[in-house]
This record gives C-alpha cells, structure tokens and sequence, in this order.
C-alpha cells in the first residue's frame, strides 16, 4: 500500500512527494532529521526528539517554520493517516531551494517532510544472542568540524564506517573518536557494565545524546545502578563484564564480541537483559497518544 507523506503544508500520496534538486538538502546535505518511534498506538518521547530537531536546526542556523506544537501534531496526523500504531517516524527539515552555490541566504524557507513506515529490525535471535562487532578506522567527526550532537543530513562519516562493517561482516561497529576514545556505533550509542558501574561515553567526547540513550540512563539510576558518563577505550570495552548498544532502531541489543574478544561470559549479561525488559515496558506504556482525539470523540 502506498504511503501518504507530510510535504510543506500538505499530505500527499508518496508518488508525489517531491523536493527541488535545488534544495540544498539535496545538494549539500544542509538540514536536519529525526527517527522516531511508535509503539502499540503512541509515539515514543515524541517532546524529546522534536526538542533535538529544533536544537539540531538552532544549531545550522536553519529556521523551522512551523511551532514545536504544529510539528508534534504533523507527526501524529501523518501516521493517523497511514492508520499505524506501530511505525517508524522520519522528520526531515532541509533548507530548501536556492541557487548551486553554498550560500544558504539563498535559500527562502526550509523544506518540511514527514514520513511513515514499518520499521526494519534486526533479526531476533541477535537480541537473543547479541552481536559481535568490530572497531573501524573511520573516526567519527570532531566536535570541532562538525559536531557529532546535531542530527544533520550529512551521515557520510557514518554511512563510511557503515561501509567498513558491510565489508567485514559485522552488523555494527564501534566508532572512535580522533584521540581513540570509544564513542558511539553507526546510529547508536553505546554502554559497558563494569562491576557495579554501568558506563556511557559523555557527550564531550563526540557524541549524538540519544534518546533511548538518556531513557536508558534513567531506568538504571531507578534500578539503583551506579550509572555514569565516562571516557573509555577499547580496553575497557574488551575487559567489560558486559557491552551493549541503544537506539530507536535498535532499542536495546547486546555485544558479545568485541575485535575478536568475548565480552564477560559471552552471552547477554543480566544487567543488560533487565534493561532490555525495562526498555520494553516503557515502550509499551509511555508515549503521546497518536488517535487520542478520535478515542475522545467515540466517548462522547
Ligand atoms: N548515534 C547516532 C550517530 C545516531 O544516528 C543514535 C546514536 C541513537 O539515538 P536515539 O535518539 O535514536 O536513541 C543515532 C540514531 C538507523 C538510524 O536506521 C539511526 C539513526 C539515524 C538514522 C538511521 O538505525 N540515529
């Protein structure tokens, strides 16, 4: 079935969904994005990525002319009119159509999309079994050149270390940053259970802060879980107890190998299956309501 998409404004069958070649989205890669989830009839910290998107864009000096309001409610009508509950939500805010040049004066008003689809996931025996990944010699961006917090449309220093794990094999891989310090994997973030610790690289170091990132912090520091944002190398990944990533796509997935090193006993570790569980619960019960009006209405 054909998907209908958010454009400027209006919903239109997917066929029609069109953006300029002109649009610097295009041409450069000069805008920003979120992928958002939707679980069982309700968006998953929908305030929160729609929060990131705006910091991304503040951040590009690019203006989203629209309200946080209007742009949460956009995501919620686009999936009430592909009739989801469970889906996988892309916001893309580009800077829209200008000249061939870079200038982005050039450029009348951003570019708006939304879009909704099924959600591809890894296979479930990887989350049974956890992965094994590799560390890859593509480092991820200084923060200097272009910070690894802003969302932008420019994933090629991904996309690269992405082609690295294609080659070898892996499904992910650990990325460092230019000193050597663990950072993140290609579209997720990454955690070690040390002892009593369980240990996340701080944002400092070269990071997207993600969303299932942060949830995840806070159900361990519920948990009573001695949890903190520290700078590690692949030793400490090596010698942890336990290793795994989180991201909306992802959720929560475990890493058992590590360049060819077992991590802890070599199957997902108990701190990191309670976690998966807690994440689950919380992806089921929480969340903006996506057909609230329509239920408020049926009540009436
Ligand atoms: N780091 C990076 C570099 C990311 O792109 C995350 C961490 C996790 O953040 P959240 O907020 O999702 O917990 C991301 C996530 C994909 C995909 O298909 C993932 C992301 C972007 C594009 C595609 O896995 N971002």
């Amino acid at each position: 079935m054909g998907r209908t998409v958010y454009i400027d404004g209006r919903f239109v069958p997917e066929e029609e969904a069109k953006v300029s070649v002109f649009d610097h989205g295009y041409l450069y890669g000069d805008g920003v994005f979120e992928g958002i989830r939707a679980y069982n009839g309700r968006v998953f910290k929908l305030t929160e990525h729609i929060n990131r998107l705006y910091d991304s864009a503040k951040a590009i000096m690019l203006t989203i002319p629209m309200s946080k309001e209007d742009m949460e409610e956009t995501v919620l009508e686009t999936i009430r009119r592909n009739g989801l509950t469970d889906a996988y939500i892309r916001l893309v805010v580009s800077r829209g159509r200008g000249d061939l040049g870079l200038d982005p004066r050039k450029c009348q008003s951003a570019t708006v999309v939304c879009i909704v689809d099924k959600i591809v996931l890894f296979p479930k025996e990887l989350y049974d079994r956890g992965i094994k990944v590799m560390t890859v010699a593509t480092r991820r961006n200084n923060v200097d050149s272009l910070s690894p917090r802003i969302k932008s449309l420019n994933y090629l220093n991904n996309i690269l270390a992405k082609i690295e794990a294609n080659l070898a094999g892996y499904p992910e891989v650990i990325m460092l940053n230019s000193e050597g310090y663990v950072v993140e994997g290609t579209g997720d973030n990454i955690f070690i259970v040390k002892g009593n610790k369980l240990i996340t690289p701080p944002t400092y170091v070269g990071i997207l802060e993600g969303i299932t990132r942060a949830a995840v912090m806070q159900m361990a520091k519920e948990a009573g879980h001695d949890v903190r944002e520290e700078v590690f190398t692949r030793h400490d990944v090596y010698t942890a107890d336990e290793c795994f990533f989180t991201g909306t796509a992802a959720e929560l997935i475990p890493c058992i190998e590590v360049d060819g090193r077992t991590i802890g006993s070599g199957t997902p570790g108990p701190v990191t299956k309670a976690l998966m569980n807690a994440f689950k619960r919380l992806t089921q019960e929480t969340g903006t309501p996506i057909y609230r009006k329509t239920q408020e209405a049926a009540a009436i």
